[in-house]
């Protein structure tokens, strides 16, 4: 770590902002002697947060992007990586006798900023001048979603996604894509083969697009499952540590994971075998999900970065899916400039305002606005924010105000009640929210 700025600050009124390694991780701001938002349990430290970034609970820590406004009325300072999608140094800040020390593990650029809109307004003019240095395209409106995950979880089944489907039918929903999230697959890692939930897959993609909508589906392409067949057959396909050990990408659904190796001529070979079907199926609307896995520290089949070997894999998927719809999640946001149409921003939204372990990277209405509020100035710029799903039953708490929060952040609109759940508030809101003409929502400064 290098010492790259020091600001003067008021220190009853300055606050530093940061930014989080990929869509679950907290980012905002705090004021000096505030504590940042961490991991309560380690797992997640792989899972919400950069595996090998471990800052001491008091130092303020981005991962390629942090600002700090000094409270007086002065410039903000906005400290960012400088190839953000090439090399994402780790920023810390601490406080000391009147100045906040900045420190970077990289190179970094310091913009002094004193437009309008304060740290948000600093933040979108860094990075209007990222999509301008890297010819990023202006984003498109996205598509309307119905998503399975928020209510029926990893225990979906085909006729769950049936019943919805006629509900929207019914009810005149302006849905544009029918997206089933996890639960389908036989696996974590074994993509083709369906879980017992499921009858026939591409039948169902079929129901969905013969009632003249888009077919979308989940999947975590760069994750390995230690129950899943893939893990069993193709071992060599995993990115390894030094000690020849596969690399723990974490733990989820009561499983240990790993990280498919994306420079792996086989495992290539594997992605292209699975997205080619989908397209087949046709599917043009995929959400690529803890792809964090594919950038993580380790030994791979060829010698590349972990961010290089990251956006080949992203890269390798869009090169099979056409046209299509390709919106990350899990995914560490620098290292994904210019190549998603939309991003979710944030961690899940939940029935619930406040995360259950008191970790804000964990599913909770909480959470989930801290992040999109935060991360603002990426929407219409390096692609189209995902807020997360809107949730308008009745058992979810303090659901006008994450109507609210949708209604103002939102670029990619999505319901994920099930249909047959919604009162007649919750219907109208989800009417209201998906039929917004979401262009205007752009962020301009
Ligand atoms: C499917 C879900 C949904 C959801 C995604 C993602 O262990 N964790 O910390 C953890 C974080 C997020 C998460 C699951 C687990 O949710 O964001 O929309 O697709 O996966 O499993």
């Amino acid at each position: 770590m290098r010492t790259v700025a020091e600001i003067c600050v008021d220190p009853d009124a300055a606050t530093v902002h940061e930014q989080g390694w990929q869509s679950w991780s907290p980012s905002t701001g705090y004021r000096i002697g505030e504590l940042p938002h961490r991991w309560v349990d380690p797992t997640h430290r792989t899972v919400c947060y950069r595996a090998e970034s471990d800052p001491a609970p008091d130092v303020y820590n981005g991962e390629g992007l942090l600002a700090v406004d000094p409270g007086d009325g002065g410039p903000v300072t906005v400290i960012a990586a400088a190839a953000p999608t090439t090399e994402v140094p780790t920023i810390r800040a601490s406080y000391l006798d009147g100045r906040v020390i900045v420190s970077a593990n990289g190179d970094v650029v310091v913009r002094i900023d004193d437009g309008p809109s304060g740290v948000q307004g600093a933040y979108a003019r860094w990075a209007d001048q990222v999509v301008r240095d890297l010819s990023v395209t202006a984003p498109e409106p996205a598509p309307t979603t119905w998503c399975s995950w928020y209510q029926y979880f990893t225990l979906v089944t085909e006729t769950d996604v049936d019943l919805n489907l006629g509900l929207m039918k019914d009810l005149d929903l302006p849905i544009d894509v029918v997206q089933v999230d996890d639960g389908y697959q036989a696996e974590i890692g074994d993509w083709l083969i369906p879980s017992g939930r499921f009858a026939n897959v591409p039948e169902l993609f079929k129901r969905i697009t013969d009632q003249g909508r888009r077919a979308g589906i989940w999947t975590a392409p760069f994750l390995v499952g230690a129950r899943s067949k893939t893990f069993a057959e193709h071992p060599d396909w995993l990115v390894r540590d030094d000690d020849g050990e596969p690399t723990s990408a974490g733990h989820n659904w009561n499983q240990d994971l790993f990280a498919l190796d994306t420079t792996h001529p086989e495992a290539v070979d594997y992605l292209r075998q699975v997205f080619t079907t989908f397209s087949e199926w046709g599917i043009d609307f995929h959400k690529i999900d803890f792809i964090y896995a594919a950038a993580l520290p380790g030994r791979r089949h060829e010698n590349a970065t972990p961010i290089e070997a990251y956006r080949q894999g992203v890269e390798l998927i869009r090169s099979h899916i056409g046209n299509s719809h390709l919106l990350g999640c899990g995914a560490p946001q620098l290292p994904s400039i210019g190549l998603f149409d939309s991003m979710r921003v944030s961690a899940d939204i939940a029935p619930e305002y406040q995360p259950g372990n008191g970790d804000l990277s964990q599913p909770s209405q909480r959470g989930a606005a801290l992040n999109g509020a935060s991360r603002a100035f990426q929407h219409g710029r390096f692609w189209i924010n995902d807020p997360d799903c809107v949730i308008a039953r009745p058992d979810v708490e303090r659901r006008q105000e994450w109507a609210e929060h949708v209604a103002r952040f939102g670029g990619l609109r999505g319901s994920s009640d099930g249909l047959d759940q919604l009162d007649d508030w919750g219907l109208e809101t989800t009417r209201r929210l998906l039929s917004a003409d979401v262009a205007k929502y752009f962020v301009k400064t």
